[in-house]
């Protein structure tokens, strides 16, 4: 068999990313491909959204690219997503790997649930992806390496990765970035990057399988370099960084802006960070250096429930960071939660008064949702909160949902109190047209018209009937 690749990592057709209309590109696999690529290794990303591909386009391509090794990636939600692109990958490769968080979180169990997977790496994955090929070409004899999972042997866990200038910048040439698109993104062509990783908060609802309470951070010329790398080798205008904690060390993001300045760099960039993290000199210099949004991770306007959620933040502070943002003309996207233990219906929109008054530009509701390994996932086992429902928001990728259901709430009570936030938010004219202004100022009228009309649907639509089974 002539083979054209070594290994072709994969991402089938209904896993965009994000929502079916903005696929957003697989940064993890691209880290994984770059790692492999510098090892060696013949590699391929098969990004069925990036590519336009349909089921049977993406099987072609897989199957002529005749791949030794396909992997695969996903997050626990999506993990239907996995089994639909195991089965459909099974049959035109010898392996199959699978990384990402779902893999991590569920180590021996995900192995045991897929039987057709041959492995499994668990954690950050550029190291043990590669020795995993070397120790398949040699035969796969004796142990298999730190960070990978396989049936019958005992697992070994990879070490972290300290050093994250010594990886190579994600392989961003393997997949075409003609089709990526980003809600918030203010220029042509879109991509994400991460510039650390990890974060030592200890939020009680936040997953940190991967990324760990260890905060690591790459240089501000590693950075830099990157973001011109993107700027000039591919064209891209517009870049968000997916740190768990970007704004974490004030003085890197000072030297990262100041490098993009001396550079002379012109790209558009969106960060999420938290609002202690802001401060009006450092929003300043963030504009100046391309900074066009930032999202923040608000939760609720009650500070009980900012205690209650281990945040350690306060509402104040939220404030003050909307308004350094607001002042610098940086847009500002919260990201909040409804059916907080502690919390009523009534109270939640306090959230909602808070964030109109601040001046926030978007906002995101969700349902508070745990994840199996965190404290509030704990919590809500031990106490019978835990549910799956179908009460979802707008921007959920989900299909169905692990929601909490606290004492106060039903799952009619949180549908309709998420509808009555997004509705109380953005259908108010005076906003609408502030909005509309803006975007057609910026050329993204079309696409910020279609997130409000799909918005503006959603909320307006009768409530759908809530598919309720306890866990
Ligand atoms: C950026 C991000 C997003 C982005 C982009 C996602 C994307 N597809 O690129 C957006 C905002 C769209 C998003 C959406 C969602 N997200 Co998200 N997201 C993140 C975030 C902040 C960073 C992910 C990232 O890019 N990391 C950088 C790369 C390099 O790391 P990585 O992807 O994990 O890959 C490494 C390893 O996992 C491994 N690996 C990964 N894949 C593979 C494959 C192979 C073959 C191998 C060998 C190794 C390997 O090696 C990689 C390099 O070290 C994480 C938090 C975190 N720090 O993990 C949450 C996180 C992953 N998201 C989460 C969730 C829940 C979601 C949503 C379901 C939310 C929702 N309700 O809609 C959706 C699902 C979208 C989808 N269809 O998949 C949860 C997942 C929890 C869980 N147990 O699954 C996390 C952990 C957040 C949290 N703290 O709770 N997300
Ligand atoms: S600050 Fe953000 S990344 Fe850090 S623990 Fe809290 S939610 Fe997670």
């Amino acid at each position: 068999v002539r083979r054209t690749v070594d290994i072709a990592l994969a991402r089938g057709p209904e896993d965009t990313g994000a929502s079916a209309t903005m696929p957003l590109p697989p940064m993890g696999m691209l880290h994984i491909a770059a790692s492999l690529e510098q090892a060696g290794w013949r590699v391929a990303v098969v990004d069925a959204a990036g590519e336009g591909l349909d089921e049977s386009g993406f099987t072609e391509r897989l199957r002529t690219l005749r791949p030794q090794v396909i992997g695969l990636s996903g997050m626990t939600p999506m993990r239907h997503l996995i089994a639909r692109d195991l089965q459909r990958v099974r049959p035109l490769c010898e392996r199959v790997v699978l990384g990402g968080v779902h893999a991590t979180r569920f180590q021996q169990q995900a192995l045991d649930e897929m039987p057709d997977l041959d492995a499994l790496v668990i954690g950050e994955g550029e190291a043990s992806a590669s020795a995993l090929m070397s120790w398949w070409s040699a035969g796969g004899l004796g142990a298999p390496p730190p960070g990978v999972l396989v049936r019958d042997h005992p697992f070994v866990p990879a070490e972290v990765i300290d050093d994250l200038d010594a990886l190579p910048w994600p392989a961003r040439h393997l997949v075409p970035h003609d089709r990526y698109r980003y809600v918030f993104q203010t220029r042509h062509r879109f991509t994400s990057m991460i510039s650390s990783r990890g974060c030592p908060f200890r939020c009680s609802f936040c997953d940190k399988t991967i990324s760990g309470s260890a905060w690591r951070a790459r240089s501000a010329d590693d950075v830099v370099g990157e973001l011109e790398e993107i700027r000039g080798r591919y064209d891209i205008g517009s870049v968000c960084i997916f740190d768990d904690n970007f704004t974490l060390r004030r003085s890197r993001v000072e030297a990262i802006c100041e490098e993009i300045l001396r550079r002379d760099l012109d790209i558009h960039w969106k960060c999420e960070a938290r609002v202690d993290g802001i401060t009006p000199a450092l929003a300043k210099l963030m504009a100046r250096a391309g900074c066009r949004t930032v999202a923040f991770g608000i939760e609720s306007g009650n500070q009980h429930s900012l205690d209650f959620l281990k945040k350690d933040q306060d509402v104040e502070t939220a404030g003050r960071a909307i308004a350094a943002c607001r002042e610098a003309r940086i847009e500002t996207v919260g990201y909040a939660l409804v059916g907080i233990p502690g919390e009523t219906p009534v109270e939640s929109l306090e959230t909602l008064r808070f964030v109109r008054d601040a001046g926030l530009d978007f906002i995101q509701f969700s349902t508070l949702s745990p994840f199996e390994g965190t404290e509030l996932y704990d919590l809500a086992t031990s106490e019978g909160w835990y549910r799956q429902t179908s009460v979802l928001n707008p921007v959920d990728a989900e299909q169905t949902r692990a929601t909490l259901l606290p004492p106060g709430w039903s799952e009619e009570q949180l549908d309709r109190t998420l509808r009555q936030l997004y509705g109380g938010f953005y259908l108010r004219p005076a906003y609408l047209a502030r909005q509309a202004l803006r975007a057609r100022r910026d050329g993204l009228l079309g696409a910020r018209a279609r997130l409000g009309l799909e918005v503006a649907r959603w909320c307006l639509a009768g409530r759908r009937v809530g598919r309720s089974a306890a866990a």
